[in-house]
């Protein structure tokens, strides 16, 4: 996993050099965001529960999906999507506190495109789920925050399709 620290100072050493403005400019831009960060962390870490009831209430709830059929009927499927909704909220959270979306792609995306597909979870609902997350969780920490969370929910969506 990295940071937006460590990844600005591996490019640097694999050249051998000290940073360049434009890396220089990157970090300052990160700690200046630093507090912003850290509160809205703590704020989706409160509401976890909250962001995802409402997020399922918005995007799938007595859709075709929750029904006889669908993929996230019977509870243990209901339970597996708000497990995964969990956990992309978590990384998420845990991406926009790094600065960098590499956690994403090793702890979350590795493989979850080709699991969906040989589940028959539908990838477009869990975008759509994911996108009704973001717009809760924004509502939530503002609009500075949520845009910042905005990146790594895009990145997860992207990652899926
Ligand atoms: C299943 N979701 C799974 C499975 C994995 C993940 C590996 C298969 C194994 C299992 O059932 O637990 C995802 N596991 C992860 C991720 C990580 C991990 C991301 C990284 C931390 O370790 N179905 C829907 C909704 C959607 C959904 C649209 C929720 C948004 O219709 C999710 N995921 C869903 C469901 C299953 C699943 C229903 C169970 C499918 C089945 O067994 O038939």
């Amino acid at each position: 996993m990295q940071d937006a620290i460590t990844s600005v100072i591996n490019a640097a050493d694999i050249q051998g050099k000290y940073l360049d403005d434009s890396s220089v400019e990157k970090l300052k831009g990160y700690f200046k965001t630093g507090e912003l960060r850290v509160r809205a962390a703590s704020t989706i870490a409160s509401n976890s529960a909250t962001i995802i009831k409402e997020a399922v209430a918005k995007a799938l709830l007595y859709s075709d999906i929750t029904r006889p059929g669908g993929n996230m009927y019977t509870t243990r499927r209901y339970a597996a999507c708000i497990r995964d909704l969990d956990y992309y909220l978590r990384y998420a959270t845990y991406g926009m506190l790094a600065g960098d979306p590499s956690i994403l792609d090793e702890r979350v995306l590795n493989g979850l495109k080709e699991t969906y597909n040989s589940l028959g979870v539908p990838v477009g609902a869990t975008i759509q789920a994911i996108q009704a997350m973001e717009e809760v969780t924004s509502g939530l920490v503002g609009p500075e925050a949520g845009k910042e969370m905005g990146l790594y929910f895009d990145y997860i969506c992207t990652g899926l399709s």
